[in-house]
């Protein structure tokens, strides 16, 4: 038998990180911890470690957004394979596209499912979730995108029918609101007539539950915040003590959002021997490292309509913690 041509794989992966991101890595260091308020970007959390750390923050009691979001999106699954009619399914931060599992279930029963297109920008998940799909899934092609979707959303190959971009898990929250904005105002800029955005997005609750949920018991999402000060010592041969530095989950009530924070536990100077940059910290000095926004019905409607989308559908899970929006380019 003559062996398959690559268009008849059923696996594609295209990369668009060679070099660029540990570029990107060096201009975000370089312009954030000169800041009078020092401030690194969260996308540099998720190597293999910060990845791995995340995955165990999801299965933490104290972190629901996971769950929530299962729990919607196992009871309206079929509602949204039906009302989008997806062959499609394009995910933005797709991670182990864990949950991803629900809707390509709904679409594979509804006898529309041909390709998911995961984009991450972490390797070894985009190549891994790869594979376990195409063996899950007889039939399914994947072709999957590692990169920066801040960055190479115009390389994401052309839509075979009507598609789905799903953003999932609250990861929206993680741009300040102008960022925000123009992201989904690029991501709409993606979508067809026939297609939908599915976004997920944590709601204003409790500050208690929303503080506990950044600042769990074991300790996990501290780990996960000092990983980037690893990423930064591996990358950039810097050399930061991660037990120099605390902790820190505030809840903004003014602008509605969580913020990590790493606070320096005593006056230091590290050095990152890439940039040939001191870094200086005064004791109880704080480096913001992520906000994660938490929306009301009408911020997450507003946001939409900014970018000129259209509500289709609106779902929560019963303690209304989080939400799951269906939308389409609104019709001119
Ligand atoms: N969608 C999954 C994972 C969320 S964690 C879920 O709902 O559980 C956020 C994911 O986005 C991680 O996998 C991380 O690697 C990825 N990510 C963060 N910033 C990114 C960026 N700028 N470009 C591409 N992927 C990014
Ligand atoms: C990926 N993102 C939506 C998570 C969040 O909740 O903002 C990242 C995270 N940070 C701490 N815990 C989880």
């Amino acid at each position: 038998m003559e062996p398959p041509t690559p268009s008849e794989l059923p696996i594609q992966i295209d990369s668009h990180l060679d070099g660029s991101h540990e570029r990107s890595l060096a201009e975000d260091a370089l312009d954030g911890l000169t800041r009078p308020f020092k401030e690194l970007p969260p996308k540099h959390f998720y190597d293999a470690r910060g990845a791995a750390l995340f995955d165990r923050i999801c299965e933490l009691p104290e972190y629901y957004p996971t769950r929530a979001e299962r729990t919607i999106l196992e009871e309206r699954a079929e509602q949204l394979a039906r009302l989008t009619g997806a062959v499609e399914l394009v995910e933005l931060g797709s991670g182990t596209a864990a949950k991803t599992r629900v809707l390509l279930d709904a679409l594979d029963a509804a006898g529309t499912l041909e390709r998911y297109v995961p984009v991450d920008v972490t390797e070894s998940m985009v190549r891994e979730c790869a594979e376990e799909l195409v063996e899950e899934y007889p039939g399914l092609s994947v072709h999957g995108v590692i990169g920066d979707f801040e960055r190479h959303l115009d390389r994401l190959p052309p839509a075979c029918g009507p598609r789905i971009v799903a953003f999932l898990g609250g990861t929206i929250g993680n741009f300040l609101p102008g960022s925000r904005r123009r992201f989904l105002r690029a991501i709409a800029r993606l979508l067809g007539p026939a297609d939908h955005l599915l976004l997920g997005t944590d709601l204003v609750k409790d500050p208690r539950v929303l503080r506990a949920a950044y600042d769990d018991s074991q300790g996990v999402t501290a780990e996960f915040n000092r990983n980037v000060l690893r990423v930064l010592n591996r990358e950039l041969q810097a050399d930061f003590d991660p037990d120099d530095f605390e902790h820190v989950a505030l809840f903004d009530q003014q602008h509605e959002w969580i913020e990590m924070r790493l606070r320096a536990r005593r006056e230091h100077t590290a050095r990152v021997a890439a940039l040939d940059l001191p870094v200086h910290f005064e004791a109880g000095e704080e480096l913001r490292t992520e906000i994660s926004a938490k929306f009301t019905p009408e911020r997450v409607e507003g946001d939409l309509a900014a970018a000129g989308l259209e509500l289709a559908l609106w779902l929560t899970d019963p303690q209304q913690y989080f939400a799951v929006s269906l939308s389409r380019p609104r019709a001119v």
